[in-house]
């Protein structure tokens, strides 16, 4: 594990100095802001986090499909449910990028679809929660997707170059998203008043998981420091919670609706919102396996890779007739 392969400095990092002249060549061409492509030396501990990293994010948009697959069939419009199915094939797509990005750096993708069934690899914390009314469609566009772009626009500028591109695309089509679940709020919080209860609802429902999604408090979070060092990371969790907040309070007044937090405040002094933290222990319970929804979205994650079995068989036999075919012809 990397964390062992680096020296403590106090933050686990180290400097310039302790480095071997590779490896500081290295930090300093990311400390100058370059790129970092596939063929190039890079440490192996900056390797095994950009895949922790990666395949945490591929996995988390492809789980991220089924809380909003939930409401595909029974979206109130024809309308809506065209474009609720566009943006969950979006996600599809979002999860094939990145793992085609993480592939580059020396895993395949059944080892790291092997690595979420068994539970040695994360996804979101926030897709363990369930979608129950239309509502939540609103919901997790406006705060979900609103949480993803504060985290994956500053990832557009991420030192490793296959990422970094990756997330130009997903960022544009995140924004998307956003817009769509606010513009379901619109529609329910200036609706009837049967409507508006379900859009509070939904928001009282998502928004502590939805601060949640930027990871545990800087004091806690573990890979922070090295991934700051590296720029695999861009910005601490807290420092996006923060601004997540500071731009969603605003939104949630224009809907007319209520933030459920009896202590935000707005701190002139900061330029910020003064706001509650998240149960901790109930993400911590979350990430352990222990939340609402985690073993019905890893059972249909199974069931979608057994199922898919004879595809993939079916591809891999072609492709081997065909490089046959192409040997037996030269
Ligand atoms: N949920 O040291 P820390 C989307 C884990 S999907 C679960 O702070 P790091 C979308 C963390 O992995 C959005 N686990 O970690 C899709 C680590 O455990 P491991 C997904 C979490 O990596 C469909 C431990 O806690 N976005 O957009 O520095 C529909 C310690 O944390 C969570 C990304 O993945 C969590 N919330 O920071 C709609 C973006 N938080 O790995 C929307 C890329 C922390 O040592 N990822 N953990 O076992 C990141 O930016 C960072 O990985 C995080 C965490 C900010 C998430």
């Amino acid at each position: 594990m990397y964390a062992q392969m680096i020296k403590s400095t106090g933050q686990g990092v180290k400097t310039l100095d302790e480095m071997e002249p590779q490896e500081r060549a290295f930090q300093e061409r990311i400390d100058a802001g370059g790129k970092i492509e596939p063929k190039d030396w890079m440490p192996e501990g900056y390797r095994k986090n950009l895949i922790r990293q990666m395949g945490q994010h591929a996995h988390s948009e492809i789980v991220g499909q089924l809380p909003e697959a939930n409401w595909i069939t029974r979206a109130p419009t024809l309308e809506r449910k065209a474009i609720l199915l566009a943006k969950v094939q979006d996600e599809a797509g979002h999860g094939l990028y990145l793992y085609c990005a993480a592939e580059t750096l020396g895993i395949t993708r059944d080892e790291m679809t092997e690595q979420l069934l068994s539970g040695k690899a994360k996804y979101s914390s926030i897709f363990n929660y369930p979608t129950l009314t239309w509502a939540d469609m609103g919901a997790v566009g406006w705060l979900v997707d609103g949480a993803a772009i504060m985290n994956q626009v500053p990832l557009q500028r991420t030192s490793y170059g296959p990422y970094a591109r990756a997330m130009v695309r997903i960022c544009k089509e995140e924004s998307f998203h956003q817009r769509q679940g606010y513009d379901i709020m619109m529609k329910m919080a200036k609706g009837t008043a049967a409507q508006k209860r379900m859009a509070q609802d939904a928001l009282n429902r998502f928004w502590y998981p939805s601060l949640m999604m930027f990871g545990p408090s800087d004091a806690e979070s573990i890979h922070s420091a090295q991934s700051m060092a590296w720029k695999i990371k861009m910005n601490t969790n807290d420092e996006l919670r923060q601004k997540f907040v500071d731009q969603t309070v605003p939104q949630a007044e224009y809907l007319g609706l209520t933030v459920p937090d009896a202590d935000l405040t707005w701190n002139e002094e900061k330029g910020g919102y003064d706001f509650s933290q998240p149960d901790w222990a109930e993400f911590f319970d979350v990430l352990k396996g222990n939340g609402p929804c985690n073993t019905e979205r890893l059972a249909a994650r199974q069931k979608a890779w057994d199922d898919g079995a004879w595809v993939r068989d079916a591809m891999m036999a072609h492709a081997e007739k065909r490089a046959a075919q192409k040997v037996a012809a030269e």
